[in-house]
């Protein structure tokens, strides 16, 4: 098997993780001795063992002695800090594996190339940039929370075979039992799960995971105007729901509900997120209506679409929300069709204290993730070539100028 094989492995490890390990990244490794992969583990859960301690740890005892001849390949770079547990980098340099593969480096300042540095001081080659990209995009969530200090965002929605999503006053059913289970599954994926006030009046949704593996989103409700009603689904039947509301709260003691009040002035999309990322929520899924996902697109504030796409034969009613982005996914459930997008392009602007030689001031790079058509790779090439023109191709280019944001 090659490395990248091997890498593969570690990413299908890290991605059991995604439910449960909150603001860190998702991470896979594994120790491989001769073609023979000796041990496995992932990061499970926030706050607890990182990958390479997991695989570490179920080494089986016999296989103990090969870890000093065998060479670890991990998704993301060892971190090199003690921060809730201790530096990974620390634990290899005493295990002292042959060599470690590494995916790509971990985008924490705290880290950043740190970590590697440390293994190579203590005589363990390393070699970086393994499916980089691949690797970069699996901690696509992770990066979102660390830097924009919101979570990720995605938007789920079923759609007629004209693409429309929904009447206006009128609850519709477009898709089949296997979409059903489908849509169930994503809920086991995200933290929490939003709808607007609109779409709990019009359908009286309980939003939970019945048919799905993993436990069930926390609810989340926009309503600013305080309309939700207080007997509805989501107010009286399992866990707490967050309505987040330009008002006060209409609610009894007997809703189960935390309000959460953001004034008008402050109104907005990517104040609302950030306030739910404050309640410790990671990743949301956008469930409906679909014009309130439409707002969201507009902003620019999504991260991935899921789309179940059914055969039924409505065309009238509201539009279903578009976007446009790179296809992640596309699954045939009977006569349904499941297709899942990623944003396809992410800007960033670095101002760097030290400009390049050739650049008079500032140095912007342009970093394109999660690009794969030839669309968006010409595009990349000619904005590289303006990359040191600095100020005067900010200028020209009508990019506004932003302060360092470190995000990919
Ligand atoms: C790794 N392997 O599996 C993960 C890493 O507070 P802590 O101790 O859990 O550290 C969290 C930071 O560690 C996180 O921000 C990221 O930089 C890194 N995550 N590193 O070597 C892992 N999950
Ligand atoms: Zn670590």
């Amino acid at each position: 098997m090659r490395n990248a094989d091997y890498m593969r492995r570690c990413f299908d490890l890290a991605k059991k993780g995604f439910r449960y390990t909150g603001q860190n990244p998702i991470v896979g490794a594994i120790l491989v001795y001769e073609n023979r992969i000796i041990g496995e583990g992932y990061h499970e859960a926030y706050g607890g063992p990182h990958a390479e301690v997991n695989c570490f740890q179920n080494v089986r005892t016999k296989d103990e002695m090969l870890i000093h001849k065998a060479k670890l390949y991990v998704s993301l770079e060892p971190c090199s800090f003690h921060g809730k547990t201790p530096a990974c980098s620390t634990l290899i340099i005493k295990k002292k594996p042959v060599a470690v593969v590494v995916g790509c480096l971990d985008p924490n300042p705290k880290v950043s190339g740190k970590g590697i540095e440390a293994l190579r001081q203590n005589n363990i080659p390393v070699q970086l940039g393994i499916l980089e990209e691949e690797a970069k995009s699996l901690i696509k969530k992770f990066k979102i929370n660390h830097f924009q200090k919101r979570p990720l965002i995605a938007l789920k929605w079923a759609q007629s075979k004209y693409r429309y999503a929904g009447l206006r006053d009128q609850s519709i059913w477009f898709t089949n039992q296997y979409s059903r289970v489908k849509a169930h599954q994503l809920r086991g994926q995200f933290e929490s799960i939003m709808i607007g006030v609109n779409s709990v009046i019009l359908d009286n949704p309980k939003l939970d995971n019945r048919l799905g593996i993993g436990p069930s989103p926390q609810k989340i409700i926009i309503d600013p105007r305080a309309r939700v009603p207080i007997d509805s689904q989501m107010l009286s039947y399992g866990e707490n729901t967050i309505v987040i509301s330009k008002v006060q709260a209409k609610t009894t003691d007997s809703s189960r509900c935390k309000w959460i009040q953001i004034s008008d002035d402050s109104w907005n999309w990517n104040t609302i997120f950030r306030r739910i990322f404050q309640e410790g929520i990671t990743s949301v899924l956008v469930e409906g209506g679909p014009t309130l996902q439409t707002t969201i697109i507009k902003e620019g504030l999504w991260d991935e679409a899921h789309v179940l796409s059914s055969k039924h034969p409505l065309q009238h009613g509201i539009r279903a929300p578009k976007v446009e982005g790179r296809r992640l996914d596309h699954v045939t459930l009977a006569d349904d069709e499941y297709l899942s997008y990623r944003q396809r392009i992410g800007l960033v602007f670095y101002e760097v204290s030290k400009p390049h030689p050739t650049c008079i001031d500032y140095v912007l790079v342009i970093i394109f993730w999660q690009t794969s058509t030839c669309c968006a790779t010409d595009q990349r090439y000619s904005l590289r070539l303006h990359c040191f023109a600095s100020a005067r191709i900010r200028q020209h280019l009508g990019f506004e100028h932003r302060k360092r944001c470190d995000y990919e």
